[in-house]
């Protein structure tokens, strides 16, 4: 598929998503929701690919929903239909991804663009970014998994606050705040994502799957069934390649060598 309104590139093991539509600081259409579930499809089916880098293009990470689209069309749109289709689907594959997905927020996030990089396991975010719940602005509730994460990260009442207020969130506030992992200096932040990025290409992946996929389940999960999962997960990771190179490299006094499986 040749991308329109956003870019792929896969090298030494991690696949970078860049939301390429910066003249709308890169507010999500149909057709962008379309490439980006196929760039997803490709990254998490290309063996060599051990991390996703998602990221914006421009001054913006991402606005939301292009709501020029809104306006273009008499009848008024089913926004469940949208939802549906597109950022039920987004939210769900980008948290279920068996790989690392690193976010470097390069902008203002706004609407469902804030809440995609939330969606993300590590979210980095550049000093100027900003993270705004806009969905009240325009008499809409937050989407693409918002009403779900925000008081899981933040709590009831900063969640409540961000999302009838829609103020605007800054990046060292929204890591004091537990929403995202760190708040670095603009300049930084390319660097400083793609040495993560590099680095998580580099480790044990199936054990990171893991850890990503009990992270999550321990959000439905009592205590009881949270440890089931434990162990049935720490023996799958117990038998991987990788497990046995980590603990050799270890003993031997050296840095391991991962293989990813
Ligand atoms: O069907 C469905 O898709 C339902 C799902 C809905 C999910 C949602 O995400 S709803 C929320 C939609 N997003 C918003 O409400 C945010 C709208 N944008 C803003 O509030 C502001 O643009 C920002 C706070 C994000 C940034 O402000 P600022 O001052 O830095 O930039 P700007 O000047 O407002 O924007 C720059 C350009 O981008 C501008 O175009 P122009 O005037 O230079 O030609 C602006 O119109 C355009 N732009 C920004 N956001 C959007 C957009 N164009 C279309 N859609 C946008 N969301």
């Amino acid at each position: 598929m040749e991308y329109q309104t956003i870019s792929l590139g896969i090298s030494k093991g991690v696949a970078r998503l860049v939301l390429n539509r910066p003249d709308r600081l890169n507010a999500f259409t149909p057709e962008m929701h379309e490439e980006i579930r196929h760039a997803l499809t490709a990254a998490q089916t290309d063996k060599s690919v051990r991390c996703l880098l998602l990221t914006g293009a421009g001054r913006g990470f991402c606005a939301g929903a292009d709501l020029t689209a809104f306006s273009e069309n008499d009848e008024p749109i089913d926004l469940g239909d949208a939802l549906d289709r597109d950022y039920n689907p987004l939210a769900q594959t980008i948290m279920g991804m068996n790989i690392p997905v690193i976010c470097a927020v390069n902008g203002v996030a706004a609407g469902a663009g804030a809440n995609l990089a939330l969606c993300c396991d590590i979210v980095v975010a550049a000093k100027s970014a900003l993270f705004i719940q806009a969905f009240c602005k325009i008499g809409l509730i937050p989407d693409c998994a918002g009403t779900w994460l925000l008081p899981r990260l933040a709590g009831h009442a900063r969640a409540m606050g961000m999302a009838l207020l829609g103020e605007p969130v800054n990046a060292e506030q929204a890591a004091d705040w537990g929403l995202i992992w760190k708040a670095v200096d603009d300049e930084e932040l390319i660097e400083t994502t793609e040495k993560m990025a590099q680095h998580l290409a580099s480790q044990a992946t199936v054990g990171l799957a893991y850890t990503k996929r009990a992270i999550h389940q321990s959000w439905q999960n009592p205590l009881t069934e949270q440890l089931s999962l434990e162990r049935d997960l720490q023996r799958a990771a117990g038998k991987t390649e990788d497990h046995v190179e980590g603990v050799k490299a270890f003993l031997d006094k050296r840095k391991a060598e991962f293989k990813g499986q």
